[in-house]
């Protein structure tokens, strides 16, 4: 079906193209909404609009989101985790920042560019990853309230420009200058120490303009001083040279899990994931999808998920193996005891002479099956 757009729609959407404040897109996307005629033919065109508005809205949000206290900026965190970029004056932090994401930070060739942190989410699939782009950090200067935002951070990455000639001594100066700060970078998160203050914040190093001549050669200087201690990935965000690579290599350095919910009677949520740190217990998960659980007085509202915890998800060895020992003679995978057998009478001349006992194959087809047999048992005998 064509969507017949009136002409009306055609002029906003130009006005759309040509709007710089996002507050006015937003405003015409709105208009553009309330233009389009509603029929199956337009469903789509309806589909993105709502995506772009909300997109929009949360972009105008995040905008408010770097606040300012005083003379100290701060960063709401927002999305699955919140990744802060920092490094050496124009090393190409913005210039990430606008290649993964839809925010429009001053990319420019003079230093430093960035005053004040500037976010952007990153979609990676089914969820939206927090880039802060920050003010540089140099031997002689860095805004002292980086160090909050790079404590607070879930996750550090170290922008160093691949194209200059003082690349080892811009990156040195990094390390000591947040040193000077209480923040060492390094390759795994521990615990600010309460004594001394000082923050250990998991760190991995982005080498930028890898289509520069330089490339190669501080690439191998970068490994040889740092390869040892943190992660190295390397790309060029302007030239968008394994721009791809990087959101899939936030992912995983991120190191999250995603929880699809289900409501009984409907299909799983895989639009909406709760997000989880690896190594997360079910019961986090619960806590984290229903309050009752947090604050759970009420027995039932942590058995669930404690009973699922301690025996669905923890193996106990010695019964694992002895479940495995009592199928073997079976010859059926050990997961079937799941299926039962079914028993079948084998007839001879209207006699039963004989049963015989299957296991059926189709796991799903089974279960249809007792459904479709024993439902009529009631819940409680
Ligand atoms: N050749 C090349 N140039 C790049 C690349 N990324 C950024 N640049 C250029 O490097 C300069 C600095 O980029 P910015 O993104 O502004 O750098 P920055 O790290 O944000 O700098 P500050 O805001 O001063 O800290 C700009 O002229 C960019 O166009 C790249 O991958 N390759
Ligand atoms: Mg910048």
């Amino acid at each position: 079906m064509p969507a017949n757009l009136p002409p009306q729609y055609f002029e906003a959407e130009k006005r759309y193209r040509e709007a710089k404040d996002p507050k006015d897109k937003l405003k015409i996307l709105h208009e553009m909404f309330a233009i389009m005629p509603k029929h199956k033919g337009t469903d789509k065109l309806q589909a993105d609009l709502k995506a772009k508005i909300s997109k929009l809205k949360k972009e105008i949000q995040q905008k408010k989101k770097a606040t300012r206290r005083g003379d100290q900026y701060f960063v709401e965190k927002q999305g699955a985790a919140q990744v802060v970029l920092i490094g050496p004056s124009n090393a190409g932090k913005s210039q990430i920042l606008a290649s993964l994401t839809n925010a429009t930070p001053e990319v420019a060739a003079y230093p430093y560019t960035t005053s004040r942190p500037l976010c952007g989410m990153m979609p990676f699939e089914n969820i939206q990853v927090q880039l802060v782009d920050t003010p540089p950090i140099g031997a002689e200067f860095m805004e002292p309230w980086l160090a909050g935002i790079v404590r607070n951070a879930d996750l550090v990455y170290l922008v160093v420009d691949l194209g200059s000639e003082a690349m080892l001594q811009e990156t040195q100066a990094v390390f000591r200058k947040l040193e000077e700060y209480k923040i060492l970078l390094e390759p795994e998160e521990g615990e600010t120490n309460p004594l001394d203050g000082i923050a250990h914040k998991r760190t991995i190093i982005l080498g930028n303009k890898s289509d520069l001549p330089l490339f190669q050669s501080n690439l191998s200087i970068l490994k040889e001083s740092y390869g040892q201690r943190l992660p190295i990935f390397h790309l060029s965000a302007k030239e968008k040279v394994n721009t791809e690579e990087l959101k899939r290599y936030i992912f995983d350095s991120l190191k999250i899990l995603r929880v699809y919910t289900k409501t009984p009677g409907k299909k799983a949520d895989f639009d909406d994931p709760v997000i989880l740190k690896m190594g997360s217990t079910l019961l986090e998960a619960a806590k984290e999808i229903h309050k009752d659980f947090a604050t759970a007085d009420d027995d039932r509202a942590i058995l669930l998920p404690a009973l699922v915890e301690t025996y669905g998800v923890k193996v106990d060895q010695a019964i694992h193996e002895e479940v495995l020992a009592r199928v073997a003679p079976l010859n059926i995978a050990p997961y079937k005891g799941f299926i039962q057998p079914r028993v079948v009478a084998v007839e001879e001349n209207g006699e039963i002479v004989d049963v015989r006992i299957e296991h059926p194959e189709d796991f799903v087809a089974h279960m249809l099956e007792l459904d479709k047999r024993y439902s009529f048992l009631p819940l409680n005998n």
